[in-house]
């Protein structure tokens, strides 16, 4: 057994993991202590690592056209087709899109190869879905892409405010670092401005349920408001910022009366009030901001609007007082650094500056270096529907999930006429449409760097083999460069040299004009990148040991040092609301689950707080529906629809619903939210506004659900209207409902399960149906049919997939399930597995404390990212007794 550290391959906290490996395989992990993002903290998703890696269900070997290859024909075959393209059509008709989950190195060399080598800037990255708002805000008001501020600032804010950020979710270990630093110092607040009441708001002392899409008419406001109270910090103002005027006249469109205010924003009048009083009242004070802000039509104004706030307090890059932007992936900030946006140079420098673009060439000896911008996500994806761009390659993302109108990007995709896609796993949706399909290895194989939220760039070290024939990402781009005749310029044999080249050219002809900054890392060998430790950049002479905070003395990276006021002018929505679409529709993540659930999806833990694609609806409007709980319900507009589960939730404002933005294909029969959102973009960021759909609502009607349990590892769809796939230990289950009777539930399993069932009981009153098919007294399916979707707890059964079934266990089988099987409620602590009704009983029994809870239970006693919850259910039943 041994141990060494990397970090976390999920979100942009960046946490550093202790992996324990035993024969080849990951067997457990832990939070390394000395990393410092968590101190040796891990949220669920990071400690259930163990359970999502391992070679079942990986993408093993190249294929070619559908057939298996060796590598040499498959990179012989991309090669040839990719030349044949670019010289009938030229270097616009070649296009590339990553993904934040790229290494540095991988991300580098892959932009360097387009943009220096290949003459295409078409390469742009999911963090466009992401983080290009922000870039773009922080671009304007800062003249560089730098968050000013660190993690310890979480603890040494007086007040936090959480916009648009649900982090109790989704900055799990951040969200409970905060958590303590307010429980040492219960003067600390925190504020969170959400449309829904999220895990993050058990924990507030305030919440403002804004009107979805206000939030700079919110910050414009708050702008009037300092100045009226007098909170300006003049001198900040007048030695290091300019446009300050503008940016006022243009806020003085918003009312300043606040009563006037919180109607539009539609919040109560003194909850708006005591915001704005704390946050005028309050030094330290840290602005956190996240999706709900980025992902927005007018997502750069918002996020200006908030920097407005801070500069005019010069509030920026103090201890505990700042703006912070929080990422979403683990590179999300290291693909910014390595310009692996369109309209982004390497080491950020621009395309609209001549010299930047003179003087990456002259760096990389750049045969042909491409000019200008290229197109952004949204726009890249309707030149290959135009048939301008023809060839793309994908590499770490899954657009056909995660992209707005993704029936629209399923269209365009099949029109390419090469379409390349390097993924870890053998089934994703995006893969189903490749010409050529490489496999990748991924987190635990690759060896590289990382960037987190707060510029700390981390090691991710190889502990495990990679599987089948998978390769690294940045050799597979060396091996295509070099079959395009490259050589040189691709000749790495390690990802330390691209590294260093990396570093070299943040430092090339820098002169502190460019804050990303690694010229002190230039020099590291192979050894010191090896143990190369969690290190904030810039990283230079002035800062050897790197820099945790910027701009509290000014010093912005404008050409005149100074920071800019933008003045903002708040927009509505562009998806407008009708009388026939007249839901708002949120969209959002959900705790235990990892985007397209390519990973987090196979784990049978993760899948119990939420195992079904969702809609979340206040409980009134549910009524006016007639929609109950658990019912299932259906949302349409004209570009697409979703199926799921509804789940009445109070915190939902009227007139609004949230679904998740996991499900895809592979996990459900049309619940990927995305066709439901339209491609309306901001125009500065390119930035879609995946925030704020528009459907119709109505109940999904059916004559009978079924759950189905097979062996572990399967994929399968099914023709019924809804079905969804839920991992269990040991086997797989699928819930399955649809209108369409059927007759004869044995010809149905001859039908859809492969043969007839070996055992089975039929209740024609009430229209239940059991049945099981055995091979030499193994299970292979059993099928449970109901009406109503009343199903026993078949938690038992998944037992029943490893052994011989007893004849207790065919009448169990058959007519109940043996023991307890009253459903337990939703899964609440992950970590030790405790159930809603458990904790609810103990509550009932006078528990009446998260901390007395914990000791008799365990829950929220080791991540602690179900303490909210935990708080919820307290909240519930004690105002309930
Ligand atoms: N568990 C988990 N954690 C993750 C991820 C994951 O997939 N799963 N993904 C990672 C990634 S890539 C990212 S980008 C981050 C995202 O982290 P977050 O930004 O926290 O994630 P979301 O749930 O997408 O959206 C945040 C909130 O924005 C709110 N919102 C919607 N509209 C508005 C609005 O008009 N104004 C305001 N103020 N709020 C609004 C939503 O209700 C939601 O609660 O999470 C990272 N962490
Ligand atoms: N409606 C709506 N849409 C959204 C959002 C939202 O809030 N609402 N959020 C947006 C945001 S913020 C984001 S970040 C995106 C995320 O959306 P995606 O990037 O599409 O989602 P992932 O599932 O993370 O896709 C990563 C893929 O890379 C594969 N992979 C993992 N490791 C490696 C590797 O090392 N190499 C290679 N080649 N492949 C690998 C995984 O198996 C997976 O298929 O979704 C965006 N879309
Ligand atoms: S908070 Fe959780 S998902 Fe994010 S890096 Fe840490 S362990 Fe990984
Ligand atoms: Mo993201």
């Amino acid at each position: 057994m041994k141990t060494l550290t990397s970090s976390c391959p999920y979100c942009g906290v960046g946490c550093g993991v202790l992996p324990q490996v035993e024969a080849g395989r990951l067997i457990a992990i832990s939070g390394d202590p000395q990393h410092p993002a968590n101190f040796g903290k891990l949220c669920i998703k990071g400690s259930s690592l163990h359970e999502t890696t391992g070679p079942e269900l990986r993408l093993l070997q190249p294929k070619v056209d559908g057939k298996t290859s060796s590598w040499d024909e498959a990179m012989q075959s991309f090669s040839t087709r990719l030349k044949a393209i670019r010289d009938e059509h030229g270097p616009g008709s070649i296009a590339m899109y990553l993904s934040g989950q790229l290494l540095t190195e991988d991300y580098y060399v892959a932009n360097k190869l387009m943009k220096g080598f290949l003459a295409s800037s078409h390469v742009d990255t999911n963090s466009r879905l992401c983080m290009a708002s922000a870039v773009a805000g922080h671009k304007r008001a800062f003249g560089a892409d730098v968050v000013p501020g660190c993690y310890e600032d979480f603890e040494l804010a007086d007040l936090v405010v959480l916009v648009g950020s649900n982090a109790a979710w989704n900055h799990p270990v951040l969200f409970q670092r905060l958590l303590a630093a307010k429980h040492a110092r219960p003067n600390m607040r925190l504020v969170v401005i959400d449309p829904r009441r999220t895990a993050s708001c058990e924990a507030a002392d305030l919440h403002l349920p804004i009107r979805p899409g206000t939030d700079a008419q919110l910050f414009n406001g708050l702008l009037l408001q300092l100045v009226e109270r007098g909170a300006l910090d003049l001198e900040f103002i007048q030695n290091h910022c300019e446009g300050f005027d503008s940016a006022f006249t243009a806020a003085l469109q918003t009312p300043s009366d606040l009563h006037q205010l919180a109607f539009e924003l539609d919040v109560n009048p003194s909850s708006l009030t005591r915001f704005v009083e704390w946050f005028t009242g309050t030094e330290r004070t840290l602005t956190l901001f996240s999706q709900g802000v980025n992902q927005s039509s007018s997502g750069t104004d918002k996020v200006n609007a908030i920097l407005n706030c801070h500069l005019a307090t010069g509030r920026l890059g103090k201890p505990g007082s700042s703006a912070f932007s929080l990422t979403g992936q683990p590179n999300a900030m290291g693909g910014r650094e390595v310009g692996g946006l369109a309209n982004q140079l390497a080491a950020h420098m621009d395309f609209n500056r001549p010299e930047d673009i003179d003087r990456v060439a002259r760096f990389w000896q750049a045969p042909a270096m491409s000019q200008s911008e290229g197109y952004k996500a949204i726009e890249l994806f309707r030149a290959i529907d135009r048939g301008e761009i023809k060839a793309l390659w994908i590499m770490a993302t899954n657009p056909l999930v995660s992209m707005p109108d993704c029936e629209f990007v399923r269209r365009a995709l099949s029109k390419c006429e090469l379409l390349v896609v390097s993924e870890s796993m053998a089934h994703t949706d995006t893969l189903e449409l490749a010409h050529i399909q490489l496999p990748a290895t991924t987190w635990g194989e690759k060896n590289g760097t990382v960037t987190n939220s707060e510029r700390r760039i981390s090691r991710q070290r190889p502990f495990l083999a990679p599987p089948g024939e998978a390769r690294h990402d940045w050799q597979i781009i060396c091996h295509l460069a070099q079959a395009l005749g490259f050589d040189q310029a691709f000749s790495y044999q390690h990802p330390h040299e691209i590294f260093l080249e990396h570093a070299r050219l943040s430092a090339f002809e820098n002169d502190g004009r460019r804050a990303f900054d690694l010229s002190g890392l230039c020099h590291l060998d192979q050894t010191a990148y090896d143990a190369l430790e969690p290190i904030q950049w810039p990283v230079n002479a002035a800062h050897p040991k790197g820099r945790a905070r910027l701009f509290a003395e000014g010093d912005f990276f404008t050409p005149n040092r100074r920071a800019r006021f933008i003045p903002v002018t708040p927009r509505a929505p562009q998806q407008t609301l009708d009388p026939e679409h007249p839901w708002r529709l949120n969209t959002g993540r959900i705790r235990d689950q990892w985007h397209t659930m390519t990973r987090t999806g196979r784990a049978a833990r993760l899948l119990q707080h939420r195992p079904e694609p969702f809609i979340e609806i206040h409980p009134l409007d549910a009524q006016a529906q007639g929609l109950d709980n658990e019912s299932l319900a259906q949302l349409r507009n004209p570009q697409g629809e979703y199926i799921g589960r509804v789940r009445l939730n109070e915190g939902q404002r009227p007139g609004e619903l949230f679904v998740p933005m996991h499900w895809t294909r592979q996990f459900s029969a049309q619940a990927c939210c995305d066709a439901l959102i339209q491609p309306v973009c901001d125009p500065i960021s390119g930035q879609p506004e995946s925030k704020q759909g528009c459907v119709a609502l109505q109940p999904l009607a059916t004559t009978w659900q079924a759950r189905v349990l097979m062996p572990a590892h399967q994929q399968k769809r099914w023709s019924s209207r809804y079905w969804s796939c839920i991992p269990l230990e040991h086997c797989q289950s699928w819930i399955l409902a649809d209108q369409q009777r059927v007759e004869n539930w044995s010809d149905w399993c001859l039908e859809h399960l492969g043969c007839a069932p070996d055992l089975w009981y039929q209740d024609p009153t009430s229209g239940t149906y059991r049945a099981a098919a055995l091979v030499d007294g193994a299970l292979i399916w059993v099928l449970l049919v109901s009406p109503e979707g009343d199903f026993p707890d078949l938690s038992w059964l998944a037992q029943a997939f490893t052994r011989p079934l007893s004849p207790e266990d065919r009448r169990a089988l058959l007519f109940a399930g043996p023991g307890h099987k009253q459903d337990l409620g939703a899964l609440i602590c992950s970590c030790f597995q405790v159930r809603e009704a458990s904790i609810t009983a103990a509550i009932q029994a006078g528990l009446h404390s998260p901390q007395a809870l914990g000791q008799a239970l365990s829950c929220g006693t080791n991540c602690g990212s179900c303490l909210p919850e935990i708080n919820a259910l307290l909240a519930q039943e004690i105002c309930h007794a």
